[in-house]
């Protein structure tokens, strides 16, 4: 099952890596690999899309950050600053706090940040999450026991992953398992930018694990957790239906990017922000300027990677074929309900977007941060 998944990934990454970094070749490798996964041809989205507010979840909630939609039903919540999970029931919106996270130290944009379900949910109840301690960026897991009361239904927290560098600033953050039941985890440099292009160092990266917090094998580095580097700060992780994964990251004030992420492939910080003509460096699938989406989280939905705006306050949405965007990127909710964070699939057409406004940066109003269910095209 992992060597199959493996293979998989791998065989998509080097038909990538013969192209050059221009988005023309690579979308042709990546479509020819597409063509012989599965005989039909890739569906391309239609344009132009469409986003209806189906309705607000829940209000109320201190600094949402990670989301991770549960099972059997609801979401749970990582509240950056408060670090603490909150269960929300998807129906009815009541909130119920598991606990607080131990050891998580709050500060500037750091604090508890993503949040993620073992592959073995269901047997094991393990739930993951990173967050900044008072010494580094790290990745624990922990028991979640439904059945226990309400502030107490985390067991004592087992440190996965630790080491990542921790800042003010560029704390990465997002933590997801990929359809190959790896842990993907996207970190940022701190602040030091030099970091992302060192890959002895674990900032500015996009790094995969096993479970239990090894270096996965088949990784692009030897014994390293490192799966791809020169990146700033990484806060947007999803896969298409084609199990290609994309990466949203923030620019330092001129170009936003969502990459698609290749295995040992360097991003180009800080030598380059967005687009170059420097072959060592990948480009992304789609860029913006910094007021238009300073990106967290982002999701895959109908054809679509749609990508969470914090200063831009606006949910993107990218069309793709292949991993090149099949037609220009097209804005939805500007303005409407302040910074957005996180977006996730809530499966089909129906999106969990957060708001940011209670994160220091924002304008927060009344009911704020809230989760919004969307539907969209
Ligand atoms: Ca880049």
């Amino acid at each position: 099952m992992l060597a199959a998944s493996a293979l998989l990934v791998t065989g998509g990454c080097s038909a990538d890596a013969g192209g050059s970094s221009g988005g023309a070749s690579a979308s042709a490798a990546a479509s020819g690999t597409a063509a012989q996964v599965s005989p039909s041809a890739e569906e391309t989205p239609p344009a132009k899309g469409t986003v209806t507010v189906v309705r607000t979840v829940a209000e109320g909630l201190n600094t949402p950050w990670g989301l991770a939609p549960l099972p059997e039903g609801g979401l749970l919540v990582a509240s950056r600053d408060e670090g603490t999970i909150t269960r929300v029931d998807s129906e009815t919106g009541k909130k119920t706090e598991l606990g607080e996270v131990p050891g998580v130290s709050a500060a500037g944009e750091g604090g508890l940040l993503g949040l993620a379900l073992s592959p073995d949910y269901a047997s094991d109840h393990m739930v993951y999450a990173y967050f900044t301690s008072a010494s580094d960026n790290r990745v624990v897991r922990m028991i979640y026991d439904p059945a226990r009361p309400a502030g107490d239904q985390l067991g004592a927290p087992d440190t996965v992953f630790k080491g990542i560098p921790k800042g003010m600033i560029h704390n990465g953050g997002r933590i997801a398992f990929g359809p190959d039941r790896l842990l993907y985890v996207g970190t940022g440099e701190s602040g030091d930018r030099g970091l992302a292009q060192d890959k002895k160092s674990l900032g500015g990266k996009i790094l995969r694990l096993t479970p239990e917090g090894d270096p996965a094998a088949g990784n692009p580095f030897p014994d390293s957790a490192v799966y791809s580097y020169g990146h700033r700060n990484v806060q947007g992780l999803a896969w298409d239906s084609k199990q290609r994964l994309f990466a949203a990251e923030f620019g330092q004030d001129t170009w936003d990017e969502l990459n698609a992420i290749a295995p040992g492939a360097d991003y180009g910080w800080p030598t380059a922000e967005g687009r170059s003509e420097d072959t060592r460096f990948r480009n992304p699938t789609a860029q913006w300027h910094t007021a238009d989406a300073s990106p967290s989280g982002i999701a895959y939905a109908e054809g679509s990677i749609w990508m969470a705006g914090l200063r831009g306050q606006r949910l993107w949405r990218v069309p793709l074929k292949g991993t090149a965007a099949s037609a220009d990127p097209q804005a939805f909710l500007e303005g409407d309900y302040g910074r957005l964070r996180t977006v996730v699939s809530a499966g089909g057409d129906k999106l969990w977007v957060t708001t940011s406004n209670t994160d220091g940066r924002g304008d927060p109003k009344s009911g704020d941060d809230r989760i919004l269910e969307l539907k969209v095209s």
